[in-house]
């Protein structure tokens, strides 16, 4: 199988993006499959083109892309994204949507299509902090799943989904209390995450409880 992976660069004032640097760190090869990687820009004008034409080159089987949530404390494997990008700071480009459809022809909302539940509870076997997210928010994050799904959805036979990692403990010397983990972890994490995503393709996903109240 061939899995693509991409990753972000630095927003928002912070000096690095955790996802580029697991990217880096990643090898090109996960159990004889494939990984082709993708650094995508924090930037709602391009970044999906720059996506579609490596779908395009590469045929990937599965899709995972990755990027910051600063403030969460664990790996958070995200259920949906929706069609609208809502800014509320300045991507890398400058720019600030609000409340635009990423896409006229899209669906509203499309749920992931990676093992979101066996993920979670592949990571705490190997103690790993994960749970599942019911929202990628409506930044370049969302926009980026939303692509994903929509491209999965046009080329047919793609697995896709977005995984948000916390902030690496180098970015939080200036933020009390505010959550972290080493890259080491976040690097085991994604290694995880690229197998599980293998061992589920076309299979379906853990039933078990994850849900929130509210
Ligand atoms: N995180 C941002 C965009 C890029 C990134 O790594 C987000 O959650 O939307």
């Amino acid at each position: 199988m061939k899995i693509l992976i991409t990753g972000f660069d630095a927003f928002g004032g912070e000096k690095i993006n955790p996802a580029s640097l697991i990217l880096n760190k990643l090898g090109d090869e996960i159990d004889g499959h494939r990984l082709e990687k993708l650094f995508l820009p924090t930037k709602f004008v391009g970044s999906a083109d720059i996506l579609e034409k490596k779908i395009i080159k590469t045929r990937p089987d599965i899709i995972i892309s990755l990027g910051q949530a600063g403030g969460r404390t664990d790996i958070t494997a995200e259920r949906v994204a929706i069609n609208i990008a809502d800014a509320s700071i300045a991507d890398n480009d400058g720019k600030m949507p609000i409340d635009e459809k990423i896409r006229w022809d899209g669906e509203n909302a499309y749920f992931s299509t990676l093992p979101i539940k066996a993920i979670v509870e592949n990571l705490r076997k190997e103690e790993i902090p994960a749970s599942v997210s019911n929202s990628a928010g409506t930044y370049v994050c969302n926009f980026i799943m939303y692509n994903d799904l929509y491209f999965a959805d046009k080329y047919k036979n793609i697995s896709a989904g977005f995984i948000h990692v916390p902030y690496l403990p180098a970015q939080v010397l200036d933020k009390r209390g505010m959550g972290s983990m080493s890259l080491e972890n976040m690097v085991k994490a994604v290694e995880i995450i690229i197998k599980t995503s293998i061992a589920y393709k076309g299979k379906e996903d853990l039933a078990k409880a994850e849900g929130r109240i509210c």
